[in-house]
């Protein structure tokens, strides 16, 4: 059985998941999931790798569909239950998966996929009914998850790992900050990507520690929930904790006092997925007294560097390499470098996903010939710490902890019928990091961006649509006719 598995047993009644106001204990867990597992088996002995996509918003049930799915041999694809269909349509068809597992209030959503093919839509009602079943034994090297990153090509890739690499991303966490069954942590991230699913979830449930979740974030909630004493963790991206302090900055001088005092309490505060603005690491220090400790981390790898929990956090800086985490800084010619030299970040270890779904050219393009994985981030080492210095490619955007391609919002625009060519770019942004913004060519003088927004928000999730648009009769490119696009950025 997997370890992850075999500990929930031995916590037994101890409170796992709080979700919708009800507490649910690692005995409810085990209990649900086998259910869960019994009737995806239906019978047979083994979903060999099968991929299970699963819809279900952040809960005790998004958790039993999770771990039914790893119980019974299958492969976890976690829907975003904010994008649209295209976008999960995209993820179903390239998974391949053929079942869904989806909680009621989206069943009328997916309808349409059930009518055009052979896919199998089940409903939590019926995955959760009554069953039992012998359950599969599982080595650590299956396949165990899938998640969809977007990359320097226009589609999404489906990022595969298994338990055994799930589990060395997990324990080398639960280690370096100190994970312990007292924790309580709330997450309010979503459950598609290895934020709100390895750093907060799956490191809750390894430590025997408790996780609620807030389906949604909202800054007054996470106030609240900080507020009522319960939390000792908290983990967030950049525009998280900006939000935080915003509304902080909107209360009368008591209340703050009181939040200030609550959130002082906690015992660590993380955060990660984009760079952590040093002026919001020091206001954040300022009314809560908390150093944020900051790590990086990315699909591929899960967390690679992290600051220390015991010792010095340099605010700007992202630590150093995390324990099984093999890392080196290389420039064009992959030639290693030493340090205060800027190069590309390159990971090896337990920790590095297996495969790019069904893209076998994509994942060996991803790998030096020695088996280093190449990040695309660059970094440098100064002071004994390394600092994130930005990315090899202006096609990758990051917003609000999101990773983005400029190459997959241009194709969507360039099908507008009003859009003759664009270009995307993201544009430095306070709260948001970056935030997207697009370059549009129109023969139509009339244009409705509101409209253009609208039309694109059918296609892409509601972080992928541009925030800035500019009209232009050209776009900007060098002699090789290729846009360039750190001009363009300029333009916005
Ligand atoms: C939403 N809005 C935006 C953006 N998103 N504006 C600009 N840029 C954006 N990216 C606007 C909406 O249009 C709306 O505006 C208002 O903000 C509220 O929208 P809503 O969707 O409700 O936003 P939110 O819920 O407040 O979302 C902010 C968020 C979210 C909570 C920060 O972006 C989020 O959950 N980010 C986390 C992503 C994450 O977990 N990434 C990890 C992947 P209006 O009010 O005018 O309509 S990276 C990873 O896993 C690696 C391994 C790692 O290192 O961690
Ligand atoms: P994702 O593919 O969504 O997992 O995003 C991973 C990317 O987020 C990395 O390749 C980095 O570019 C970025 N990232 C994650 N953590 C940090 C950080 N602390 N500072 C700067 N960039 C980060």
């Amino acid at each position: 059985m997997l370890e992850l598995f075999e500990k929930a047993k031995l916590y037994k009644n101890r409170a796992a998941i709080v979700s919708d106001n009800t507490t649910y204990s690692y005995d409810d867990l085990i209990t649900k999931s086998s259910v869960v597992a019994a009737n995806l088996l239906n019978n047979t002995a083994d979903l060999k790798e099968a991929r299970i996509a699963f819809l279900v918003p952040p809960s005790f049930e998004y958790v039993a569909v999770q771990w039914g799915i790893w119980a019974a041999g299958g492969i976890a694809v976690p829907l975003c239950v904010q994008h649209p269909l295209p976008s999960m349509e995209y993820v179903i068809q390239d998974s391949g998966a053929m079942v869904i597992i989806v909680h009621e209030d989206f069943h009328e959503l997916l309808k349409p996929l059930e009518a055009n093919s052979n896919i199998e839509i089940r409903t939590l009602k019926e995955i959760f009914k009554n069953h039992s079943s012998v359950l599969p034994d599982l080595v650590p090297d299956r396949r165990a998850m899938m998640l969809y990153t977007s990359g320097t090509t226009n589609k999404p890739k489906g990022v595969v790992t298994t338990h055994a690499i799930i589990q060395s991303q997990i324990t080398t966490l639960v280690d370096a900050w100190e994970w312990t069954k007292e924790d309580y942590i709330l997450n309010i991230l979503p459950l598609h990507h290895v934020h709100g699913i390895i750093n907060v979830l799956s490191c809750a449930l390894w430590s025997g520690a408790c996780c609620e979740f807030h389906a949604k974030f909202s800054a007054k909630e996470v106030w609240s929930a900080i507020l009522s004493g319960k939390m000792s963790l908290f983990m967030a991206v950049p525009t998280i904790y900006y939000k935080l302090i915003a509304f902080w900055e909107g209360e009368d001088k008591e209340n703050q006092l009181q939040m200030s005092e609550a959130a002082s309490g906690l015992r660590l505060m993380v955060s990660g997925s984009a760079a952590l603005p040093v002026p919001v690491l020091e206001k954040w220090k300022s009314i809560t007294g908390q150093t944020l400790l900051e790590r990086y981390g990315m699909t591929e790898i899960g967390m690679g560097l992290s600051n220390s929990y015991r010792g010095e956090r340099r605010p700007g800086y992202v630590g150093l390499p995390l324990p099984g985490v093999e890392m080196r800084l290389v420039d064009k010619d992959r030639n290693i470098l030493d340090k205060d030299m800027p190069g590309e970040i390159e990971i090896k270890g337990p920790c590095v996903f297996k495969e790019y779904w069904r893209k076998e050219e994509a994942t060996k393009k991803a790998f030096t010939k020695d088996g280093w994985f190449m990040t695309g981030d660059i970094a440098m080492l100064h002071d004994g710490m390394y600092k994130i210095l930005g990315r090899d490619s202006v096609d990758i955007i990051k917003s609000g902890g999101y990773k983005i391609s400029a190459l997959e919002i241009e194709d969507v625009l360039r099908g507008h019928h009003d859009i003759d060519d664009c270009a995307v770019v993201g544009v430095e942004d306070e709260e948001w990091g970056e935030v997207v913004a697009a370059c549009l060519l129109t023969s139509n003088k009339a244009l409705d961006l509101n409209e253009l927004s609208d039309w694109a928000k059918t296609k892409l999730p509601g972080y992928k649509i541009p925030r800035k648009y500019i009209i232009q009769n050209k776009l900007p490119r060098n002699v090789l006719g290729k846009v360039t696009k750190n001009k363009l950025k300029t333009l916005f």
